[in-house]
């Protein structure tokens, strides 16, 4: 979600990262031309081996609040480094339980223009290290909305970032309904440095047509991205062109909406809110 200084280099990034990540992906699978496929059923293999250690499955009555046990609410405005124009708050109309088992945040806009938001931390309260991270999500849609699914370094504030880092499971941005990107950020590699990839729908459909399952299985050394399986990105240490490697530490998990920001532009005429992004569950598994 720091995109201070992003541009559109998206898909330069990605073709960078085609030459020198890949190959180790290829290299898994090169003797098949659905090599892609190959790695999905890999991922999805490993998938049932796995035992779930931590989940949030957001399973309780309709209109009540996130677990205050694992979630903090952050509130306020001020842009969050980004250009952003929602005021995140802790009400249950911008967070709340649905009662069908997901957590809904709403971004709305309210009577006087402005808007409002929700953005939850698991930060002080539960903090992963290494292992499968992933959630099931419909996202919202609709220009200058900015849906995130990602995790902060556990040494914040005390390591300030990006030097405490950064892991971004899941970003999209309304003006490319039918793309998610997977980044990380760290020092030397922060705001539009980010080493990232984008997944793109098979079909073209917009993301936000359904719940798809945003993941990263996390290792000493790599992280790789998968979207309902399909594997599309990885960093190792190889990746960072010599810079600090900062993914071996706990990180804690954020989810929240954004409205507008450098990156994804501002609402603008087409935009219908209020938006809503459901979480089906949030899960830390492991081998
Ligand atoms: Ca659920």
């Amino acid at each position: 979600m720091h995109r201070r200084t992003r541009t559109l280099i998206a898909a330069g990034a990605a073709a960078t990262l085609v030459g020198t990540v890949l190959p180790s992906l290829a290299a898994q699978s090169a003797p098949d031309p659905t090599g892609s496929d190959r790695l999905s059923a890999t991922a999805a293999s490993s998938t049932s081996q796995q035992a779930a250690v931590w989940s949030q499955d957001f399973d309780g009555a309709a209109g009540s609040a996130p677990d205050p046990a694992v979630w903090n609410l952050e509130t306020g405005g001020g842009g969050w480094g980004n250009g952003e124009l929602q005021n995140y708050t802790a009400s249950r109309a911008n967070s709340a339980l649905d009662g069908q088992g997901n957590l809904v945040v709403t971004a709305k806009r309210e009577g006087d223009g402005s808007y409002t938001s929700a953005r939850l931390t698991t930060q002080g309260k539960y903090a992963a290290q290494y292992g499968r991270v992933e959630a099931r999500i419909q996202i919202p849609r609709g220009q200058g909305i900015w849906p995130a699914f990602w995790m902060l370094g556990a040494d914040l504030p005390s390591n300030p970032w990006p030097g405490s880092g950064e892991i971004d499971v899941m970003e999209n941005v309304g003006f490319e309904p039918h793309r998610v990107h997977g980044t990380v950020h760290g020092p030397g590699y922060s705001g539009g440095e980010g080493l990232t990839s984008t997944w793109q729908h098979p079909r073209g459909w917009s993301i936000a047509d359904d719940f798809h399952t945003f993941a990263v299985d996390w290792a000493p050394g790599s992280i790789t991205w998968s979207v309902d399986g399909q594997v599309y990105h990885q960093v190792t240490p190889a990746s960072t062109g010599g810079d600090p490697w900062v993914f071996d530490k706990p990180f804690f998990i954020v989810l929240n909406v954004a409205v507008g920001g450098a990156w994804p532009g501002y609402p603008d005429g087409t935009t219908q809110l209020p938006q809503q992004m459901k979480i089906d569950y949030v899960r830390v598994t492991s081998r």
